[in-house]
């Protein structure tokens, strides 16, 4: 069988044309665009009237040499010699399809869940549609839109098969990047292509909105990535690990990037100022509109869902979206995600439409995330004990978030507590500073992810400054930027409180800010209590 290219697959909807346009003026054109391959799907049409468009399409295919896929229809497909036929779910099974095609007929299915995925499997099917990806108004959903996450928990179930995947579903060129990178399974399992309907159909110059898809598709298979603030994957030891960090410090006060902020309203007084304290510059901007300039300009973004109201929503939805698209740090702190299913829906929603580089949150969140019931929460907090393996757990979350689907590297998870547990997927990190004053005091988890994020700015302009040396990319190291940060807190916690003058929580905070903006390359190494794993 000839290699079938999927990469930019094209669904047709006659409803779709704009008014006056031909459909096989915009099927050629599509096909000089450059989309790879055709499904013809007619869903309201005579026979015969499908059987002349499907014989006209298949010329036409023919030409440009693009596989032709007949929707449901099987004996429409035998009439044409089609090259596949693609099959829904309440359409003939694949199996009893397989029997009745030539051989070497692709046959292709809609899924939306794994357990349709199993399916297709066993049923020996040679792609599958994953759908829908986002939300579409071209077809009457009547399934859960999945989400890039979903879609890379298929994929995931495809490892060691031959079936191919494309996603299907609102996929536009705004979001297509954010689709590619996102939909990927944590060993590397990702698209073949992506299935377009309305973008192209709905186009007056469809070879130009095929030309611009297949460019976005090319860019991603050149960089690999949309999104370079991942973690490098390198072998780490205490030593290189706290030389790199006190780098770091030193990075943040010479250049004292700027750290976008949406967070709560308890703690934004607190967090700005233990981030200027720190070195870094803070900036604690939620409205939707003043998103894509301030990307422009910040070292790094902080996303913190506390005060999840629909307009700072809204905020992080587009702060997330433009610091991918310019590459910067997103540290994200999903606050009492495993408080309400409100929030754990606007968890979903961010993380399936940006890539974060660094995710922290303590036990009840994470577990939360992850889908566990082994910590459960009570409001923002833990309750329990944490973990019975908090090293596999975190390492385990790290890999499941990596999303990442050329270079190796992964989100950099943190799970925060009294020892303190950071994975990039491979390495884990153990600090063991910190002080219960600080659990005594609101927003110290907050302001770690101020803290974090001020460090993950420093590794980002570290990566730029080499990138131009060297002429070629090189990737930001969020894993150091965790521990960081991390570390700047706790260890400054620890000797705010044993301070003559701090005899509480009360007078410990700004004991805390003075600790924070005194610490130094010499109390990191002298004070540092750390594991690598
Ligand atoms: N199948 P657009 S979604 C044909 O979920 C189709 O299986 C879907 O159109 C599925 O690119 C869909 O215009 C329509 O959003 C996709
Ligand atoms: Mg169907």
């Amino acid at each position: 069988m000839t290699l079938i290219d999927y990469s930019l697959y094209l669904v047709t909807d006659r409803k779709l044309l704009p008014p006056g346009k031909d459909y096989f003026e915009s099927l050629e054109q599509s096909l000089r665009g450059g989309v790879t391959i055709v499904q013809i799907r007619e869903k309201d049409t005579d026979t015969a009237e499908f059987l002349d468009i499907a014989l006209r399409s298949k010329d036409l295919c023919d030409r440009y040499k693009v596989p032709l896929i007949v929707n449901d229809r099987l004996d429409i497909a035998l009439a044409v010699q089609a090259d596949g036929l693609h099959v829904g779910q309440r359409d003939m099974p694949v199996s009893v399809a397989r029997k009745l095609l030539p051989a070497n007929t692709i046959i292709g299915v809609s899924c939306n869940n794994l357990q349709e995925i199993e399916k297709a499997i066993q049923d020996g099917a040679d792609y599958v549609g994953i759908g829908a990806v986002w939300a579409t108004t071209t077809k009457d959903l009547d399934k859960p839109v999945i989400g890039v996450r979903g879609v890379g928990e298929m994929l995931q179930r495809l490892d060691g098969t031959s079936i191919k995947a494309v996603a299907i579903g609102g996929i536009k060129s705004q979001n297509l990047l954010r689709t590619l990178h996102g939909s990927v399974s944590p060993n590397n399992h990702a698209l073949d292509g992506v299935a377009v309907v309305s973008e192209i159909m709905g186009s007056l110059i469809p070879e130009q909105a095929a030309a611009r898809l297949s460019e976005l598709i090319s860019s991603f298979k050149r960089s690999g990535c949309i999104h370079k603030a991942l973690s490098v994957s390198s072998d780490y030891s205490v030593t290189t690990v706290i030389d790199g960090v006190v780098d770091l410090l030193n990075c943040v006060r010479e250049r004292s990037p700027l750290i976008h902020q949406i967070t709560n309203n308890v703690v934004i007084a607190q967090s700005a100022n233990a981030t200027i304290a720190l070195g870094a510059s803070p900036i604690m901007a939620t409205t939707v509109q003043e998103m894509e300039d301030l990307a422009k300009i910040h070292g790094a973004l902080l996303v913190n869902i506390g005060t999840l109201v629909p307009t700072a929503y809204e905020g992080m939805m587009a702060a997330g979206t433009f610091a991918n698209a310019r590459r910067k740090p997103v540290v994200f702190d999903p606050v009492g995600v495993g408080a309400s299913e409100f929030r754990k829906k606007a968890v979903g929603g961010l993380l399936n439409t940006w890539q974060s580089s660094v995710i922290k949150g303590n036990a009840a969140e994470l577990a939360a995330l992850a889908g566990s019931n082994e910590v459960q929460s009570k409001g923002v907090d833990s309750v329990g004990s944490g973990f019975k393996d908090p090293v596999s757990f975190v390492r385990n979350v790290a890999r499941k978030e990596r999303k990442h689907s050329i270079s190796s590297s992964c989100c950099v998870v943190v799970l925060s507590g009294k020892i303190d547990y950071i994975s990039d997927g491979t390495n884990v990190a153990v600090l063991e500073n910190g002080h219960e004053l600080l659990s005594k005091m609101t927003g110290s988890g907050c302001i770690s992810g101020s803290c974090i994020a001020s460090y993950c700015a420093a590794a980002m302009s570290k990566a730029q400054m080499a990138e131009e040396d060297q002429g070629k990319m090189v990737i930001g190291d969020m894993f150091l930027g965790a521990i960081g940060g991390i570390l700047a807190l706790t260890i400054s916690a620890e000797l705010a409180a044993v301070r003559d003058d701090v005899k509480g929580p009360g007078t410990f905070f700004p004991a805390l800010i003075d600790e924070l903006s005194l610490l130094s390359s010499r109390i990191i190494r002298e004070r540092a209590r750390i594991q690598i794993l």
